[in-house]
């Protein structure tokens, strides 16, 4: 076993009697109500997992094993010259629950090198879709044609036990993840570039790797991919991609079962999609004023025109969040320093100065403050990455490395299969009726 997986096994170990000792002594305990608002209204706020690698606070934003996005930019280290922190840092945190030294990190970072080599059939069947599929659909497809290789369901064929079966989702988390920049890479060439791919560079940590296969080889746009790769990586585990990712992962199906699952939960609108959409909804309002830097009053108006049509205001809002995202806060810190004179950052940065008013008016919209998406296109298209439909593949490569390093606790752990109940609305009639004649 590599020193990291034994790290992880031996953590895991502990944690396990420490959660045998809870449920043996407090599991009468009450978390709290379930209300039948609750029930119909997408399960907010329930307490119904149990997700190690982040938390979420509703003020604050998301915490990664205790630590913020600012502190993590702080403590991660770095790539040479650079000052953004290395995802393969961040994956090591979510995974052993301990900030990463400079070798751990260049551990990760050699072990998936090692691991990058994508088989042909999967691009065989990347080249069956037609090329305008959308690029989630053809990550999806992949990471299931991707599937042949699970050395996790493998084994379980074979016959192992329970206790082993940590091992394996380890191993296929490590090989998934080191495989999936340059099947990204390859959909992106493929759609945009005329299918001219660019050839990985082993030399190069996983994201600046990343940036060289996509096309993009300025050392600054290496530091975005950095960031974004961190800063995408895990929000917690109720959000639709790590929630659909544990879920699946949970009938025992295996890591690329289970990720491909995540990823088509990552493609809808209200969730990862969303970053595609913002900048879709910025460059209509450009089109449609005519200027790349409307005035204030014009995003006003173009706000309130979208919430006219019944439409939503993408990049706004948040089930949990109460206020503006870290996320958003880490990647205006990054223009501010790399791009702060691009009109659709400054267009991004007036929508912020005038949209919170406008949802707060509404009366309904519970968070009116920028969510992580908000913000991430108008970066990417100041590098050139203009391909807004690809926006979300990206998040999804990042999002890969929390919800598979959960997915091991989930295995180590031995979690059970996860059944929750539901009801009829007839049910619910029923027991309001029962529950009014005994008050
Ligand atoms: N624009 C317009 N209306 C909005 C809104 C927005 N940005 N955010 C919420 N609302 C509306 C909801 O649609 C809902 O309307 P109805 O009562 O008519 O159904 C009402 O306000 C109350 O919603 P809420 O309780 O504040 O928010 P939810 O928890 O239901 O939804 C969403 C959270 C993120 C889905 C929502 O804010 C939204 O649709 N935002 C825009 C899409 C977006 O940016 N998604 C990305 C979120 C972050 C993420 O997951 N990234 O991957």
């Amino acid at each position: 076993m590599g020193y990291v997986k034994d790290s992880f096994k031996s953590k895991a170990d502990q944690l396990s009697q420490e959660i045998k000792k809870i449920v043996a002594e407090h599991g009468e305990l009450v978390l709290d109500k379930v209300t039948v608002a609750q029930a119909y209204q997408g399960m907010r706020g329930i307490p119904g997992l149990i997700t190690e690698t982040s938390l979420l606070d509703s003020n604050e934003g998301i915490r990664f094993r205790g630590f913020s996005i600012p502190e993590l930019r702080e403590r991660l280290p770095k790539a040479e010259g650079g000052n953004e922190p290395l995802p393969e840092g961040l994956f090591y945190l979510m995974l052993i629950g301990e900030v990463p030294s400079a070798e751990n990190v260049e551990h990760i970072s050699a072990t998936w090198a090692r691991r990058s080599h994508v088989p042909n059939h999967v691009f065989d069947v990347i080249e069956a879709l037609p090329v305008s599929t959308h690029p989630m659909t053809q990550f999806c497809a992949a990471i299931l044609a991707l599937q042949t290789e699970s050395k996790f369901a493998k084994a379980y064929e074979e016959g192992i036990s329970k206790k082993e079966h940590w091992s394996y989702v380890y191993e296929d988390t490590m090989t998934l993840i080191a495989r999936l920049p340059r099947i990204a890479a390859y959909i992106y060439r493929r759609k945009y570039k005329n299918g001219e791919h660019i050839q990985p560079d082993g030399m190069l940590d996983w994201s600046a790797n990343f940036a060289h296969m996509l096309g993009f080889d300025s050392d600054s746009f290496k530091e975005l991919m950095r960031l974004y790769l961190t800063i995408h990586a895990d929000h917690e585990g109720g959000n639709v991609s790590a929630h659909t990712t544990h879920l699946v992962g949970s009938a025992l199906s295996d890591p690329y079962y289970s990720l491909t699952a995540g990823m088509a939960g990552l493609a809808g609108p209200l969730h990862g999609l969303a970053n595609q959409e913002v900048i879709r909804w910025i460059e209509e309002l450009q089109e449609k004023i005519g200027t790349q830097e409307p005035t204030k009053e014009q995003i006003a108006d173009y706000i309130k025109q979208t919430l006219s049509e019944g439409k939503v205001v993408p990049g706004y809002g948040h089930a949990v969040l109460r206020k503006t995202d870290p996320r958003f806060t880490a990647q205006m810190e990054f223009a501010k320093k790399h791009c702060p004179d691009d009109a659709t950052v400054k267009t991004v940065w007036n929508v912020y100065e005038v949209a919170p008013a406008i949802l707060e008016g509404t009366g309904k919209i519970k968070n009116p403050w920028p969510n992580v998406d908000a913000h991430s296109g108008s970066l990417l298209k100041h590098y050139g990455l203009v391909e807004e439909d690809f926006y979300t593949v990206l998040f999804g490569v990042s999002r890969s490395l929390g919800v598979l390093a959960s997915l091991c606790w989930d295995r180590a752990l031995g979690f059970p299969l996860e059944r929750p109940k539901s009801m009829t609305t007839e049910w619910i009639q029923k027991y309001i009726a029962q529950q009014t004649k005994l008050a």
